[in-house]
């Protein structure tokens, strides 16, 4: 069995850490993922604290196991949530969307390991001068708000400008990208759309079904012009957003026809006026099983291959 640095560091059996996906990612999934192995995180998403706190309770009577919590910087409850995730001293806190610098020193003078998702080199390296305990270095390929630079680029860069440990996220949902993550300098991966495909993520039936139905081509980044952009399905309110975009609709308008698609996505299914994020690995992921058999089966598929088994090497 592969383990790594981060599994010590944390005590996890795995080093796959579960993406702190806004709206979805919630109490029961991060338990079952941190009951399998792996790293459990609460997505506080735009949430307010007191929802965070009721998600730690939950995770916390199914799981005595590590669960982490996952902070939106750019939410208005990000100062809230910051608060909640210190008086319940949780195990791990991630960060995504922003810079945490202000909350690292109270996290971690309360304990919490802080692996804050960087998407530059000169992010990591100053969350490595700021005390965090890893970095998640997660590329383009991913679902949700993306970053410039891709997952292939991205790690291995990261990786030579910090001596922390590496989470690499970003277009890896099986054992060969989990190997290719190791390959390229990682310690560990995140990975959020293969979880999208667990059993225990209680995301609408239609969301989990167009994911198992996605093909290669099936994403999209939309919302570059209010510098937020998200990678989604490209559904019909995909495209039309993008047309929105690109043909000139004002801020404020644009803003408004975004506003709640996310949770009609997760708790309607609604495919005409929902945002489904995803990533562009959304192809790979065939079907739904339990988060811990989603754990095994991709640490066991990596194995072979990070043992110089690769169908390449001569
Ligand atoms: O945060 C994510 N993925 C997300 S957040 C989200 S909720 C949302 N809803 C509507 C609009 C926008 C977001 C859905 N998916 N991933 C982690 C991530 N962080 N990816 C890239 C970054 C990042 C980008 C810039 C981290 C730091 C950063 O630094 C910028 C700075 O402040 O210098």
């Amino acid at each position: 069995m592969i383990r790594s640095e981060i599994c010590d560091l944390l005590g996890i059996e795995y080093p796959v850490f579960q993406g702190g996906m806004a709206w979805i990612a919630d109490g029961k999934l991060a338990a079952a993922v941190s009951n399998g192995g792996g790293l459990g995180i609460i997505a506080a998403g735009n949430a307010p604290g007191e929802y965070v706190k009721e998600q730690i309770k939950k995770a916390r009577e199914l799981t005595e196991k590590p669960i982490g919590v996952n902070i939106m910087l750019m939410s208005p409850f990000a100062d809230e949530v910051a608060k909640v995730v210190t008086e319940e001293k949780v195990d791990v806190v991630t960060t995504g969307a922003g810079n945490p610098s202000k909350y690292i020193n109270e996290w971690k003078a309360t304990g919490i390991k802080v692996i804050p998702v960087v998407a530059s080199v000169a992010m990591a390296k100053l969350m490595t001068r700021l005390g965090a305990s890893a970095v998640i270095a997660e590329g383009g390929e991913s679902g949700g708000h993306v970053g410039e630079l891709t997952t292939m680029v991205l790690v291995p860069q990261v990786c030579d400008a910090t001596d922390l440990p590496v989470i690499a996220a970003g277009g890896i949902a099986d054992g060969r990208g989990v190997a290719a993550a190791f390959m390229l300098g990682a310690c560990g991966v995140q990975m959020g759309t293969r979880f999208l495909s667990a059993e225990e993520c209680t995301i609408h039936p239609e969301y989990k079904q167009k994911i198992l139905k996605a093909g290669d081509l099936c994403t999209m980044v939309t919302g570059k012009r209010l510098g937020h952009p998200v990678r989604s399905l490209r559904t019909p309110f995909a495209r039309e957003y993008s047309k929105a975009e690109y043909g000139g609709m004002p801020d404020d308008e644009l803003e408004a026809l975004g506003a709640g698609a996310l949770r009609r996505a997760v708790q309607e299914g609604d495919s005409e006026k929902g945002c489904f994020l995803a990533g562009q690995i959304a192809a790979m992921v065939k079907k739904e099983q339990p988060a811990a058999e989603i754990i095994k089966e991709v640490m066991e598929q990596a194995e072979p291959v990070l043992l110089g088994a690769s169908k390449w090497v001569k």
